[in-house]
């Protein structure tokens, strides 16, 4: 239905038909209420929605099954390169070489997710705006970008960076990225793509208003990225540059190793369709998910959907059983995402409680001091069972997960900077053994591995001075 066609009021009556029979009545008695303008617009919104899911959605909430990508019954610790085993080793050698190769081929794009509202630090635009560095107050797209500078130098290869946003920050990004001259990348090697965004309900189901004349939306979960990326012509434009592989890390955590070509090389080794990076859980109430297998398939169980004796549970070695914790850094091979857009992606829609503003039948904006809405989210990693090869490769936290969730205490910008901060003096150890400076930061575009620090540091005097920013 277009929003011209609606211009007629036969058009208006067929949508106010189609909302009451989907369960949605209220939504004529809202029409009503609005003078014509308004309604124009609402109508138009209206248009967009997805009745068919929306019913499908409604219903399985009011069933309240757990929903799940992988069948937690069965499920069993997976398989994992361990640390202990890679660590130093000559296929760890071999995978860098090879990932080195890749991306010195130009087969290799970086994708960050920053569509999300990060309701819970709080901060006023977009995360990726966040200021990180501890002397030079980068931003963490900043970081990022520099990171995919960084690699472009060292390769010599055109690697595009790309950046999911939503509807409630896609503008902001775009002008934060414009404002900043893209960080040094080309302009066309900077690809920001919009993820799709679904209606918020009340417990009962209804939708929700979030002004007279606009429902209450919500970012479809991070699993919008595979849509996203065929419906915005992303993929095409990857495919026609020949890139393979997709690095996709999420926009909170300052210490990803963005593009790290051991990873990439262990990838393509085993032509695997999706990789992920996992950490040993720091504790068993870690808010990460947890790597499992199940009727021979891979997948990840949310914090929130693990059962407390499956949380708990031990292995043999005393440690946890379900140690593999998500830290969200995958690597998607290209024709995977392809076939998987290709044939309708359905991937399973979780449900979070939220506290979301509305307008109330007298158009009053309310403020729910309590939750009062239910929304709903596909996520990336539910790709994961679909895949006939994969691989789950373990990292150590200190070097690669640090992110920003909170204001405060665990996970927060504090314990961020301290996690670079001790970074930078294990790089520096290497170069100036024994230099202790006050505070310090290495720019991401610097170097982009302790090597090539080390090589660009030599013969540099300064390096003991109390405040080191190395830019
Ligand atoms: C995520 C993982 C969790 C663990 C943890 C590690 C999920 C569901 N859980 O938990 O298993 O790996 O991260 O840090 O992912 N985002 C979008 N669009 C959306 C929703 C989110 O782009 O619609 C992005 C968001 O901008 C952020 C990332 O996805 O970069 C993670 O979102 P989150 O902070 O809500 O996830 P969290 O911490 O609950």
């Amino acid at each position: 239905v277009s929003a011209q066609k609606l211009e007629d009021g036969g058009d208006e009556a067929s949508v106010r038909r189609r909302f009451a029979a989907a369960g949605q009545d209220h939504v004529g008695a809202h029409l009503d209420r609005l003078d014509r303008p308004r309604r124009a617009a609402l109508l138009a919104q209206l248009a967009t929605v997805d009745l068919d899911l929306l019913q499908r959605l409604v219903a399985e909430m009011k069933r309240d099954r757990p929903i799940v990508g992988l069948d937690i019954g069965s499920a069993e610790p997976p398989d994992w390169l361990a640390l202990e085993r890679v660590a130093g080793s000559d296929e760890e050698r071999r995978a860098r070489r090879l990932g080195e190769e890749r991306l010195a081929a130009g087969k290799v794009a970086a994708l960050v997710v920053a569509g999300g509202q990060g309701t819970r630090l709080g901060f006023d635009g977009p995360k990726g705006c966040f200021e990180v560095g501890p002397l030079s107050r980068r931003s963490l797209f900043a970081w990022h970008a520099g990171k995919v500078l960084a690699a472009r130098r060292r390769f010599g290869a055109r690697i595009p960076f790309l950046v999911l946003t939503s509807q409630a920050n896609d503008e902001a990004t775009r002008e934060f990225f414009a404002a900043q001259d893209h960080f040094g990348l080309p302009a066309d090697d900077v690809m920001i793509f919009r993820q799709g965004m679904l209606p918020a309900v009340d417990f009962e189901g209804k939708l929700l208003f979030e002004a007279e004349d606009r429902l209450a939306l919500a970012p479809d979960g991070h699993g919008g990225t595979l849509t996203a990326l065929a419906a915005s012509g992303t993929l095409d434009a990857l495919e026609a540059r020949g890139i393979e592989d997709v690095f996709y890390f999420q926009v909170d955590n300052p210490l990803v190793k963005v593009l790290d070509p051991a990873f990439l090389g262990h990838h393509h080794e085993r032509a695997s369709q999706v990789s992920s990076k996992a950490c040993r859980k720091r504790d068993a109430a870690e808010k990460v998910g947890v790597f499992a297998s199940s009727e021979g398939r891979l997948g990840i169980i949310e914090y929130s959907d693990l059962p407390a004796e499956m949380m708990n549970a031990r292995a043999a070695d005393g440690d946890l059983r379900f140690r593999a914790g998500n830290i969200a850094i995958h690597v998607f091979a290209i024709d995977f995402v392809r076939r998987l857009t290709q044939g309708g992606l359905r991937l399973p829609y979780h449900r979070a409680i939220k506290s979301v503003p509305y307008v109330d039948a007298n158009f009053e904006v309310v403020t729910p001091s309590h939750k009062n809405a239910v929304k709903f989210e596909t996520f990336v990693f539910d790709a994961l069972p679909l895949a006939e090869r994969t691989l789950v490769l373990e990292t150590a936290r200190e070097e690669e997960f640090s992110p920003i969730k909170n204001r405060e205490g665990e996970d927060s910008p504090a314990t961020a900077r301290r996690d670079l901060d001790a970074a930078f003096r294990r790089w520096l150890a290497t170069a100036a053994p024994g230099a202790a400076p006050e505070a310090i930061e290495i720019a991401p575009s610097f170097a982009f591995d302790v090597e090539e620090f080390a090589a660009k540091v030599a013969g540099v005097r300064d390096l003991a001075s109390r405040r080191l920013l190395l830019e």
